[in-house]
């Protein structure tokens, strides 16, 4: 094992059959400011903007920002924002180094450096990836204004925490001196993600705009609402956590150390709408579909990628499989995968030309990945924030056509009998979701009880006129699971041997 970095001046010595940005990184203008600088990003949208970077669009290297940690900063940063992107399939593994990340900030250090970054009249996008759950969503879908930190940046706009402070701020602050706003991008797995975001802004704009009505500029709210581009987009590519045993043969491979080399699939997908007033990079060029709508892609993408993910988290969970190629490998949880298909398919617009045979043939070879080693507790991470898109919304839309799921609900289901799992036979923090704080003796309550208490933490179908029936179709599933787990939760569906 060696100690050397990887870094700009290692580059040069690394073995041949690792590809390495061929550009001068030092001539990259930064043009993209994007917030939540995990794994996911590096293997996804830091990758299609290294490809635009080696063909000469000097414009569009990437500041990249943590909203919390600083781990991703310590890393990178001693390797000039380098690291190696490992694309596994089960027979094989490719190392590519990206260079588009051309430096790194720590917003809870430094807000004034990403304020100025996003003031920059060179970011001309912002793209984020930081999770569902920090978008603030209260149960009913808008703004939670109650939330501390949202409170916060109402009372300190300099020095925001959240990413609705930051991106208000920069664009007032832009509004303010005649420069163009920058085009917001989302990259995250929530429905409309686009407009959503846009609606958020809007909502936490408008209580600036209160706040400031007798001092400032109180017009924010309508310029955000009316002159800003909020295209929608949606990513995909399968990214599981890297462990130290990575980390130790990626080092092997490179012949340097990487602090944070990142795991990824084959596969890589991005469709994103074409409204980018202010310049982008030719991503049509590298493999990006760029559309009008995005929509029905995002919806087969949550409904049957997502959905299926999670389904294949929390009963593989219950069944005792660390990792999704395992749970899938089971013939029942497979045989359930392809039950909860076919109920979300007839939810997906029929006539927007998509092929969903072929898309979940494909998701079978990808979940079948043994070098991914995704594991099933990093999917299940989040439950309340991730079903109402995956799950929730496929099943309101099956009852409201008068066809009850059989499948959809298991979900859920499973999930609650998942938390209930922590401490006992699953260990205490398996997986996290920030109703936890607010969970109490769950599985000492009858299963409709239980239920209920999670639709209401959770704000599933709040206010639906189809809320009760989803609870008690999710409360015999529960029942079931209690009983005799997931071999009888899923007997009742005719799947596998036992009997219900
Ligand atoms: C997964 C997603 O962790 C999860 O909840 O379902 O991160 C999934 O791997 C990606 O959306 C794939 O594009």
């Amino acid at each position: 094992m060696t100690n050397r970095r990887l870094s700009n001046s290692t580059l040069k010595a690394l073995p041949a059959s690792v590809a390495v940005p061929r550009y001068d990184r030092g001539a990259i203008a930064p043009g993209i400011v994007h917030l939540g600088v995990g794994a996911f990003h590096r293997a996804h949208q830091a990758a299609y903007v290294d490809d635009c970077l080696a063909a000469g669009e000097t414009g569009w290297g990437i500041v990249g920002v943590s909203l919390r940690s600083p781990d991703t900063r310590d890393a990178l940063a001693p390797q000039d924002g380098l690291y190696t992107l490992a694309i596994r399939s089960s027979v094989e593994e490719e190392l590519r180094v990206v260079g588009s990340i051309l430096s790194l900030l720590v917003a809870p250090e430094d807000p004034a450096a990403v304020l100025a970054a996003l003031t920059d009249p060179l970011t001309r996008i912002v793209t984020l990836t930081i999770t569902e759950k920090a978008y603030l969503r209260a149960a009913g879908g808008g703004l939670d204004n109650t939330h501390p930190d949202i409170v916060h940046d109402l009372a300190n706009p300099q020095m925001p925490r959240t990413a609705h402070g930051f991106l208000t701020e920069a664009l007032s602050r832009r509004r303010a001196t005649g420069i163009q706003p920058f085009t917001v991008l989302c990259c995250d797995n929530l429905p409309a993600n686009g407009a959503t975001l846009h609606r958020l802004l809007v909502e936490f704009a408008a209580l600036r705009d209160a706040r400031l009505a007798t001092s400032g500029d109180a017009r924010l709210a309508a310029h955000i609402a009316d002159g800003v581009a909020f295209p929608s987009s949606m990513v995909d590519r399968i990214v599981p956590a890297t462990t130290d045993a990575d980390r130790a043969r990626i080092a092997v491979e490179l012949g340097v150390e990487d602090a944070w080399p990142v795991m990824t699939e084959p596969f890589c997908q991005w469709v994103v709408e074409d409204d980018f007033p202010a310049g982008r990079p030719a991503w049509e060029k590298f493999g990006v579909t760029m559309v009008g709508d995005v929509g029905p892609f995002e919806d087969m993408k949550l409904r049957l990628l997502n959905g299926s993910h999670s389904a294949i988290a929390y009963l593989g969970l219950l069944s005792g499989y660390d990792t999704v190629d395992r749970a899938f490998a089971d013939p029942a949880i497979r045989q359930f995968v392809d039950g909860l298909w076919a109920e979300a398919i007839p939810t997906l617009p029929p006539d927007a030309g998509l092929d969903t045979a072929g898309y979940t043939a494909q998701l079978a070879e990808r979940y079948s990945n043994t070098a991914l080693a995704h594991r099933t507790a990093q999917i299940a991470n989040d439950g309340s924030q991730k079903l109402p898109q995956r799950i929730v919304a496929s099943a309101v839309e099956r009852l409201s056509a008068g066809d009850p799921p059989a499948h959809l609900m298991l979900v859920v289901a499973a999930w609650i009998a998942a938390c209930e799992a922590r401490g006992k036979t699953l260990p205490e923090a398996h997986f996290t979701d920030p109703i936890d704080t607010r969970l109490t003796a769950l599985g000492s309550r009858p299963a409709d009880e239980a239920v209920t208490a999670m639709f209401d933490l959770a704000g599933f179908a709040r206010d639906h006129s189809q809320r009760m029936t989803l609870i008690d179709l999710t409360t015999a599933h529960l029942e079931r699971l209690r009983r005799g787990g997931p071999a009888a939760a899923l007997a009742a569906l005719g799947i596998g041997s036992e009997k219900p």
